[in-house]
């Protein structure tokens, strides 16, 4: 009965991830769509960020003074310098991210081995609206691009990091269709899902990275995505 019971609950729940984005995510306001502006100080819901790796990442109090835009909570990624790739978090988007051309991100520094970040974006190419590994090759997805982009954090204190999505690399060749088509036509769960990864630049500082403010938007007088073709880069993660 217990079992049976535990299964109906995993069932729930799988079901939840695929409700409606909207139900996850609150405060959209006209053109951008906020993914986390940590406010609500819960790393659990609006959305709900999963952690993998050894990463620590917790909500903490921002300082009003260090900078005008800033709200009272933040996220912080710490880890160790030993594990070099420390791991990260990830949210389920499940969106149409069509209209949007950039990403921007207010990131806090600690000096100029803070770290690195990895931010992965995964476009669904199989209408399966999930991330599907490989069943040989667990690192691998299935049926879904992932788009990268890396961002040293060498600064001390608070920047606003703007990213067009031009500058992210397919770095699944041959997987999904390799390219940024992130709507939902035709069934397409459009963009399945984001993850930043935390990774340490100097074996003797710790990683240690605040974000707050995560969201994409469309800034005016950019270039489309550019469909071209290579260099890509091999999936080394
Ligand atoms: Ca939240
Ligand atoms: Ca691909
Ligand atoms: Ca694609």
């Amino acid at each position: 009965m217990v079992r049976l019971f535990s299964f109906l609950l995993l069932i729930l729940m799988m079901g939840s991830v695929y409700t409606d984005a909207a139900q996850s995510f609150r405060n959209q306001k006209g053109g951008a769509f906020i993914i986390d502006d940590f406010e609500d100080g819960n790393l659990n819901v609006y959305p709900l960020w999963w952690r993998f790796g050894v990463v620590n990442a917790d909500i903490d109090i921002n300082r009003p003074k260090e900078a005008p835009y800033l709200g009272r909570y933040s996220l912080r990624l710490t880890g160790d310098a030993n594990e070099w790739y420390v791991g990260g978090v990830g949210t389920y988007l499940g969106i149409d991210a069509d209209k949007y051309n950039s990403v921007k991100f207010i990131i806090k520094g600690n000096g100029e081995k803070s770290g690195t970040l990895i931010f992965e974006l995964y476009d669904d190419d199989d209408n399966s609206w999930e991330v599907s590994t490989h069943s040989q090759y667990p690192s691998q997805v299935t049926g879904a691009d992932k788009f990268i982009y890396t961002q040293k954090v060498n600064w001390e204190g608070w920047k606003v990091v703007m990213i067009p999505l031009a500058h992210f690399s397919d770095v699944n060749p041959g997987i999904g269709d390799d390219k940024w088509n992130p709507n939902i036509k035709n069934g397409s769960g459009g963009l399945l899902q984001m993850q930043m990864i935390l990774m340490a630049v100097d074996k003797y500082v710790d990683p240690d990275i605040r974000i707050d403010s995560v969201r994409f938007f469309k800034k005016p007088k950019l270039k489309a995505f550019p469909q071209k073709k290579g260099p890509h880069f091999t999936d080394w993660m």
